[in-house]
């Protein structure tokens, strides 16, 4: 396929409620979307760096300037099979994993409508429903938090991820298990503690816990094994793992016995697979991470999650968890076996609507022909 153009879309869209992590509260969710066409098709591609480096060091300002002013040149006007070919004119790029990821995306939709197949099946999916959770973010008060479990558990979610930070830990996870005794229960913490934090999470060990996602710094694996060593409850890693070579390195010392896979944070589609392979081959269970995609990313989340070692429920919870308006059709509803259906058109199965886009676009920059 020859790419004739990139398009980037920056968008701003307003969630449905405020979501706040130990890195803070955010109440609209900003975006760059990539329009990419080639032999008379369009893919589409999110990107889900945020607003400010607060989750990672991208932000939407430094992915505009790394797809717009490198990425985009060096595939426009290039003949492009496979995937691959993305992933290998990309691999003298250091860093930016998130730019990368959205660019490949968008090459992914394109190429899964030329084969006439649905993105799921063309990667190797195993079942038409995964299992998702919702990711449940912090409160103003402890009757808050448990009125928004609440909501969800009344939903239908079968799996809740509480969000923590130093001060909101062990005693809100103690009150949760108190109402919920049973429920699949999981917290995240984004690096928010230090190895001197270990008591709470020797307390939190005793809460029967699914796993405690990246409770230790951004970018370390060392202090997390030595962490690991103590508790029994598995550590997963977000943050710390950026590429299939962090996944190995961080399961060669045993520094978390499960991996969060998010397609932007590990630079692709790619990648992620080849983290699913390798965490399959050890034995250790993934499961799809969420950065509040629009249904552009979710599509692309579900194909991934559909594949066999995603042993655990994802963070992929109904279109209406994030958006009253989402930019793509259709919404992804949640089943009543908290699960939802993978789309099986070709493609990612979502359509971009136009005039949705319009409402929200900030600013739009078109490389090649538009
Ligand atoms: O740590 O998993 C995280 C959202 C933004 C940034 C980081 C995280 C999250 C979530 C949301 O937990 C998951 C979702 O999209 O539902
Ligand atoms: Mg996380």
């Amino acid at each position: 396929m020859k790419i004739e153009s990139i398009t980037l879309h920056h968008i701003d869209m307003p969630l449905v409620a405020p979501f706040e992590t130990s890195f803070g509260r955010e109440t609209h969710r900003p975006c760059i979307l990539i329009e990419m066409r080639a032999d008379g098709l369009t893919g589409w591609g999110e990107c889900v760096a945020g607003a400010g480096p607060w989750y990672a060091y991208e932000t939407i300002g430094t992915a505009w300037h790394i797809i717009s002013d490198f990425l985009a040149p060096m595939i426009v006007g290039q003949e492009i099979t496979e995937p691959i070919g993305i992933v290998e004119r990309f691999a003298s790029v250091r860093g930016h994993p998130m730019a990368r990821a959205a660019v490949e995306a968008a090459f992914w939709d394109l190429y899964a409508q030329a084969r006439g197949v649905s993105l799921a099946r063309l990667i190797g999916a195993t079942r038409d429903r995964v299992t998702v959770g919702v990711s449940v973010g912090i409160e103003l008060t402890l009757e808050a938090q448990l009125a928004s479990i609440e909501r969800f558990v009344a939903a239908g979610y079968a799996r809740i991820k509480l969000k923590i930070k130093p001060g909101w830990d062990v005693a809100v996870v103690r009150a949760v298990r108190e109402r919920w005794p049973d429920i699949a229960l999981q917290v995240d913490a984004n690096s928010a503690y230090t190895p001197d934090d270990a008591p709470i999470f020797r307390e939190l060990d005793e809460m029967n816990l699914l796993l405690i996602e990246q409770p230790l710094h951004h970018d370390d694996i060392v202090d997390h094994a030595r962490l690991q060593a103590q508790i029994s409850t598995p550590i997963c890693l977000d943050e710390s793992i950026h590429s299939p070579e962090h996944a190995r390195w961080a399961l060669d010392i045993d520094a978390c016995r499960v991996i969060n896979i998010k397609i932007g944070r590990v630079g692709g589609l790619t990648a992620a697979r080849q983290i699913h392979d390798l965490c399959a081959e050890r034995g250790v269970p993934v499961w799809c991470g969420g950065m509040l995609e629009t249904n552009v990313g979710r599509a692309v989340n579900l194909a991934l999650a559909a594949l066999p070692n995603f042993a655990l429920p994802g963070d992929i919870s109904a279109s209406a968890r994030y958006y009253h308006r989402d930019i793509a059709a259709p919404d992804f509803v949640l089943n009543d076996d908290s699960t939802i259906t993978v789309p099986d058109t070709p493609g990612t199965g979502v359509a971009v609507l136009p005039e949705r886009l319009r409402d929200v676009q900030v600013r739009e920059v078109i490389i090649g022909k538009g």
